[in-house]
């Protein structure tokens, strides 16, 4: 282990997700067995004990790639000489808000820690935006991070990725490691499409499995429209009915692999990613919307030329319908 540090600065540290995610990343599950890191955990003041705490548990824990530990209440500090942002910490909706009011409350944690990173992080710095709504959250930082390449901004739509994948498994019999290039399109909510056209599990296309396993290509697409697809859009309410609360050890998994396999690269296939749009698949420039992509070297790629049925069409251009209503809300606060 001679590497230098690598700087981690994950913002709601002192939270659910932070607390499932940093004991990972500590374990060198994120960058790997070789790279020691510097975490910089980042809070408000109510949140400042618990992420404290959770400091203390990390030094307790003796992680030896884990160099240094150190808990902020200030964003320029917190985001001094960082390589990945990873934020976490948002403003949740409570009782009565309307889309407007969360948006504009995210507006201002969102904007100015994406001015900070601009002024701050090191220049390699990647973001990863996990706190909802996660991609239009990552559109606003980046807003506010002129001299950061917009594709160095990313939003997570890696648990949903998972959840498909989980949802798929046992119908097609076949373990998660076999399911290659599936996709989740568009926003990081319930109009997020889940799309297994291009899927292949093994040697077999996953729509011809799917039609073989459950009887005819006929209920192999009632399938997918009726439980497949809503089961994903719902998935958050269903851990929440189980659980009492939301998902958080799911969501810290997805993260890591997230930000692993942009680190590492892909090497089985595409994954999905929320990134700023270059306008493939008629998505428009500058939205940070979910694609199918690839890693290299380093950087994420959207992967181009797939063929998309009116069906798929249909489904994308709703949720990108979502993603502009939600910029336009935004501009409209006078964020953008
Ligand atoms: P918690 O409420 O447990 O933790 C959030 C933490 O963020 C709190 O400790 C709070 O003090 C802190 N915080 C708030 N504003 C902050 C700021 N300006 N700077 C630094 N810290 C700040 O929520 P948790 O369950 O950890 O979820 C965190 C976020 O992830 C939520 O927005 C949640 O909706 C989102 N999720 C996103 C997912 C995704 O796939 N993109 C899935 C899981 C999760 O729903």
């Amino acid at each position: 282990m001679s590497a230098a540090p690598v700087t981690i600065t994950i913002t709601g540290a002192g939270g659910q997700i932070g607390y499932a995610l940093l004991f990972r990343i500590a374990s060198g599950a994120m960058l790997g067995p070789e790279t020691p890191m510097r975490l910089n955990l980042l809070e408000i003041p109510q949140g400042l004990r618990a992420a404290e705490g959770a400091a203390l548990e990390l030094q307790d824990s003796a992680f030896p790639l884990l160099a240094r530990v150190e808990v902020f209440d200030d964003a320029a500090a917190a985001f001094r000489g960082a390589n990945h942002a990873l934020l976490v910490g948002a403003r949740a909706r409570t009782a009565g808000m309307e889309r407007g009011d969360l948006l504009g409350a995210n507006a201002g944690i969102f904007g100015p820690q994406g001015a900070a990173i601009n002024a701050e992080a090191a220049d390699d710095i990647r973001v990863t935006v996990v706190g909802n709504p996660a991609n239009t959250n990552a559109l606003i930082a980046a807003a506010h991070a002129p001299d950061v390449p917009p594709e160095r901004f990313s939003a997570l739509t890696r648990l949903d990725h998972n959840r498909a994948l989980g949802q798929l498994a046992p119908v097609l019999g076949t373990p998660v490691s076999d399911i290659r290039n599936l996709t989740i399109w568009g926003n990081h909510s319930a109009t997020q499409f889940p799309d297994v056209a291009h899927a292949t599990a093994g040697e077999r296309r996953v729509p011809e499995l799917l039609a073989e396993r459950l009887g005819g290509a006929e209920a192999a697409r009632t399938w997918l429209t009726e439980e497949f697809i809503p089961r994903g859009a719902k998935r958050g309410a269903e851990i929440i009915e189980g659980r009492g609360s939301s998902s958080v050890a799911s969501a810290a998994s997805a993260t890591i692999d997230h930000v692993r396999d942009w680190g590492h690269g892909t090497s089985r296939g595409w994954t999905s990613a929320a990134l700023v749009s270059d306008g493939s698949y008629g998505v428009p420039e500058g939205l940070i919307s979910s694609f199918p992509v690839e890693s290299v070297d380093g950087a994420w790629r959207v992967v181009q030329g797939l063929e998309l049925d009116d069906f798929a069409r249909q489904r994308i251009e709703a949720s990108v319908a979502e993603l502009i209503d939600e910029r336009e809300a935004v501009r409209a606060l006078g964020v953008l």
